[in-house]
């Protein structure tokens, strides 16, 4: 635990004036650091939003770990394994993130073990061959990126710092992942359509990323207005519409969205209605791969006990010999 005489008043029980200069800070741009006086909900908004971050990322390592084995060159085993790990990196500099606000690392694994805390829908959704890797890098990682450009300048100083670096390793995953389209949408018929039919399956899951509409979404407001959010669910999945489909078009695939039109007043295209009973479904449990996903991480956690039991071990050692060192001093 980083964080040590946490300042915030018990929720409801805040003083205006203390409300009102947290505020004008916020306006003003400046970063919240985590000893700074902060509202109880700005504190449980963050950690909510930076543990489920976090939990996505760690169960987001499953989809692509299903394909190390069966990559089809060394050179794409050893790029997807580097972005897997990377994936585990953003996880702890989340983690991190959210241990300063007071969370402990225990309670937050507990609760993503437990079912009480979320992670990412998309990440419900199986990779079914070589094509979804593409997809997933050029559709999962593109819409996160969009989303968490954004987040670079979100108002909590230790989050926007981890979402910088987080950035620099995604706009390589997005990458990847476009190249891997682009050798598959330009190679063999056969090809062209496994890459197809990986965008069909990934391209309404990759728009729900972004969270209900704006209409639905319960913490947009406020969050806006800490400035934790800096654009709108839907402001952002438009965003990334728009960038999308053009990269669609040059691979030479169809979007599966047959009410997707190019508004040639605003730039920006109109897009067909998502299917937000699938996506309550899937936050709910009930996606194809919630179950595996979840036995997945209780399984490796409860293979990690000793790792963790070696590690509190060796803490407690070096702490002896350092207590040790002072009486003889
Ligand atoms: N999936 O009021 P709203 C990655 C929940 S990692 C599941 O709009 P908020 C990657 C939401 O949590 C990608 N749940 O909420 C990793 C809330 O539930 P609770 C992850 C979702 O927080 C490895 C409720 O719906 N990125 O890209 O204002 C490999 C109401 O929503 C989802 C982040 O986590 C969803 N898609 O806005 C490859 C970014 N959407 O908590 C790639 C950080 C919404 O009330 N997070 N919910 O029970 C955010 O920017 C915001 O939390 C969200 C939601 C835009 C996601």
């Amino acid at each position: 635990m980083y964080s040590q005489g946490l300042r915030d008043s018990a929720a409801g029980d805040e003083p205006v004036e203390l409300l009102a200069a947290f505020q004008a800070r916020i306006d003003k741009e400046e970063k919240i650091e985590p000893r700074d006086w902060m509202p109880a909900a700005y504190r449980k908004t963050l950690i909510r939003q930076i543990s489920q971050h976090a939990h996505s990322e760690i169960v987001g390592q499953l989809p692509e770990a299903n394909w190390v084995t069966r990559a089809p060159t060394l050179k794409r085993k050893l790029i997807l394994l580097a972005k897997i790990q990377d994936e585990a990196g953003h996880g702890l500099y989340l983690y991190s993130a959210a241990e300063t606000l007071g969370e402990s690392r225990k309670k937050m694994y507990d609760d993503l073990l437990s079912g009480k805390a979320k992670y990412s829908s998309i990440f419900n959704y199986p990779t079914l061959n070589w094509a979804d890797i593409g997809a997933v890098g050029w559709l999962v990682d593109g819409a996160a990126i969009m989303n968490q450009v954004a987040l670079c300048r979100t108002s909590y100083g230790p989050y926007s710092r981890s979402m910088v670096r987080i950035c620099k390793e995604e706009s390589f995953h997005q990458r990847q992942g476009y190249e891997i389209m682009v050798k598959m949408a330009h190679g063999t018929a056969q090809q062209k359509a496994m890459a197809q039919d990986a965008i069909n399956r990934f391209w309404w899951p990759a728009l729900m990323m972004f969270g209900p509409s704006d209409k639905d979404s319960p913490h947009s407001s406020q969050s806006m207005k800490w400035k934790i959010k800096r654009f709108s669910n839907d402001d952002l999945r438009q965003k990334f519409i728009d960038a999308t489909v053009p990269q669609a078009e040059y691979l030479g695939l169809t979007i599966p969205d047959k009410h997707l039109k190019l508004d040639d007043a605003t730039g920006s295209y109109t897009h067909g209605e998502i299917d937000w009973k699938e996506f309550v479904n899937v936050i709910k449990g009930n996606g194809p791969c919630n179950q595996q996903r979840m036995a997945a991480r209780i399984k490796a956690h409860k293979d990690g006990a000793w790792v963790r039991e070696a590690a509190e071990a060796y803490a407690k050692k070096l702490q002896n010999s350092k207590d040790n060192k002072k009486e003889v001093a």
